[in-house]
């Protein structure tokens, strides 16, 4: 059975990072093994404030330490939220324990969204998160997390040349394959791009444009991403079916917006993703 860690908070309320990585990695059947890097009441995205945000980061060695003794091998090793520059550090050291040539990594360099950066992500996190792309066979920011890692202004009218350009910035930080989500041309079709700087070959995916904006679709981008490469699909086929769940996710969330504001509706979605996997 395929393996993955994925070492990123758990927001107890608020749909994302690993309440999300957890069940749709499983779901396509991979098993999933965790470091919970911190534990938040809710996420720190906008609608909540108050929230309380507790470290684990030093118990992240210490898992690590015990995992070394159980001579744990993982097919892929992937990140997201980060909640310090500190705990940047110590995932890094954890790649240099864990990862191998018989294994992956892929980072999202979870930012922020809209142009901002979310609350409490500092400029020295920024600079960490970056060195750890460097580490990543796989990246996987948005257009907000782009212009913080390339330090270019933020812009969400683009064209493909644009898209290209970065892409190959950021293969020029470290990593050989980075994607970015989000893409747009036009107000019809939204998705996701990704570049192999190895060969030098650029893949796009795309779905309906849906006109509203839900809190935690990265997070399941990423997740369906990193499950459907460790269960060996090529590039375009994971980034086909990562667009395609994603937005069947945002869909399934509009009925329910109102009383869900705060998150992604992918539950009722997990059937297609073992079809989409098949
Ligand atoms: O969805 C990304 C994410 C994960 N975890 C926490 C967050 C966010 C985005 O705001 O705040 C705690």
């Amino acid at each position: 059975m395929k393996r993955i860690v994925s070492v990123q908070d758990i927001s107890c309320f608020g749909k994302c990072s690993l309440t999300v990585a957890l069940p749709i990695i499983s779901v396509m059947g991979i098993e999933t093994v965790v470091i919970p890097t911190a534990v938040l009441s809710t996420h720190t995205g906008s609608g909540f404030s108050g929230y309380t945000f507790h470290e684990l980061t030093d118990d992240i060695p210490k898992i690590s330490d015990h995992w070394k003794t159980l001579d744990l091998k993982f097919d892929a090793l992937y990140t997201g939220y980060l909640g310090s520059a500190e705990q940047v550090q110590i995932v890094s050291d954890l790649f240099d324990r864990f990862g191998s040539a018989d294994n992956f990594i892929v980072v999202d360099p979870v930012l922020g969204d809209g142009g901002s950066l979310y609350a409490g992500i500092t400029d020295e996190l920024v600079t960490k998160m970056r060195s750890l792309c460097c580490k990543a066979d796989y990246i996987m920011p948005n257009m907000t997390e782009v212009s913080f890692l390339l330090g270019i202004p933020y812009t969400d009218n683009y064209d493909q040349c644009y898209v290209e350009d970065v892409l190959k910035k950021l293969a020029e930080l470290g990593c050989p394959t980075p994607l970015l989500t989000g893409v747009h041309f036009d107000n019809d079709f939204q998705g996701a791009a990704a570049y192999d700087s190895i060969n030098n070959k650029y893949y796009y995916s795309f779905g309906k444009s849906i006109d509203h904006t839900v809190h935690g679709t990265g997070d399941i981008f990423a997740s369906v991403f990193t499950g459907a490469v460790t269960l060996g699909k090529s590039i375009q086929e994971a980034l086909d079916i990562s667009v395609k769940f994603t937005l069947d996710c945002i869909e399934a969330t509009l009925p329910y917006f109102e009383e869900t504001w705060y998150g992604t509706c992918f539950e009722s979605c997990l059937g297609n993703l073992i079809d989409y996997i098949k």
